[in-house]
């Protein structure tokens, strides 16, 4: 606000070439009062914004110490400590000990109904080599869970154990189902059995739906369920799962397991991101494949919230069921795929040629923290064979 605004709006004088005296009189007394009236409103509020001045700069003259921490504390946030790439001298060894997560795809149960189990479990999972994490996982298994692998048409009968110390629950994205009867929250030393129909085709995830979502999804309870086509899918050699997810941690996780640190998962600043649960995993065990193989890639990106753009280096996406959508034909050709968090996306890869084919989140920042693995083509040198 201005204090002065009668000096910019003074009106301007009359011009003095007609009328009478007495006109000019009248004119004359008005026209000073109308200045007295608007200079003293201009004084008024001049006086108005000094005394409102006054009233600002006032807390601050009488504790000027509190006012600047409050003025540091809301514009100075501390940033969020990254444990990214932190690992223990021995690396290297532990990397090539740690036994990777099969993702070799399993084989169809028989029969029209498939029955699967699975109990949850509080445990301590490496994410990277030397680096420990307090789960919310799956027995016999870790994080991700079991690669459920059914036929369009058969139905699921889910039976979830909770062997945890809270409750939990388990959301199929593959089932049309009212989640407040199937999903619902199991409480620890409960078990809980319902059933679907594996209806749509395609690679959907599964996951823990208890609230705090992000949480239990970034604690690890997550994984794949594959529902391959009633009429079937072109033949090819090999095909893989792979379940792309990021870790946030509250410490380095190389003397103490670390847990969750939820500011930042809720600012989506991981530390770890991975294929199957463990950084590069497959870069020190990779995949294999013979030259002139098709192999299939089911990607499913868990999230909890970033996705994933999957691409193979030196290769092409021949086939792309890009959302894992298969009731349409796949895309041809294309080089990079977004696979959405809480989507999937199914693709074959056909390399004629020997050689080390990465497998990668396009998104580099992704590769930087572990989502990276090898597709080995024959033996090509200079490299060992696992
Ligand atoms: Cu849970």
């Amino acid at each position: 606000m201005s204090a002065y605004p009668a000096r910019t709006h003074r009106p301007p004088a009359p011009a003095p070439e007609s009328g009478s005296g007495a006109f000019w009189a009248v004119a004359a007394l008005l026209l000073g009062l109308t200045l007295a009236a608007v200079g003293f409103f201009a004084l008024m509020m001049w006086a108005d914004a000094r005394d409102s001045r006054d009233d600002a700069a006032q807390p601050a003259a009488a504790e000027p110490a509190a006012a600047t921490q409050t003025a540091a504390d809301h514009n100075t946030a501390l940033p969020l400590a990254s444990f990214a790439g932190v690992v223990p001298d021995n690396a290297a060894e532990l990397a090539e000990a740690h036994k990777p997560y099969d993702a070799t795809m399993p084989p169809i149960p028989a029969g029209d109904l498939v029955k699967v189990q699975m109990t949850l479990k509080d445990m301590v999972v490496e994410v990277a080599p030397g680096v420990k994490y307090n789960t919310w996982a799956f027995d016999g298994h870790g994080a991700p869970g079991p690669v459920v692998h059914v036929r369009e048409g058969q139905t699921v009968e889910m039976t979830l154990k909770n062997g945890g110390a809270i409750p939990h629950s388990i959301d199929f994205h593959a089932a049309r189902i009212a989640p407040n009867v199937a999903f619902k929250d199991v409480a620890p030393g409960d078990s809980f059995t319902f059933r679907f129909t594996a209806g749509d085709p395609g690679v959907f995830m599964y996951h823990c739906g208890t609230k705090p979502v992000l949480a239990h999804i970034a604690n690890g309870m997550y994984g794949a369920i594959v529902v391959e086509p009633k009429a079937g899918l072109p033949p090819v050699e090999n095909e893989y799962v792979l379940v792309a997810s990021e870790w946030y941690m509250n410490g380095d996780a190389i003397d103490e397991p670390a847990s969750l640190d939820m500011a930042k998962a809720r600012s989506m600043e991981p530390d770890w991101t991975t294929f199957n649960g463990y950084a590069n995993q497959y870069v020190t065990h990779p995949l294999t494949a013979d030259p002139g193989d098709t192999t299939r890639f089911w990607v499913v990106a868990a999230g909890p919230t970033l996705d994933t753009n999957f691409h193979v280096v030196g290769g092409m996406l021949d086939r792309a069921w890009v959302n894992g959508d298969m009731t349409n034909p796949p895309q041809n050709g294309v080089q990079t795929v977004l696979v959405p968090a809480g989507g999937g996306a199914v693709f074959d890869v056909k390399l004629a040629d020997e050689g080390l084919y990465p497998f990668v989140s396009h998104a580099f920042a992704h590769v930087d923290l572990g989502q990276v693995g090898l597709l080995k083509v024959g033996n090509p040198k200079g490299t060992t064979s696992h």
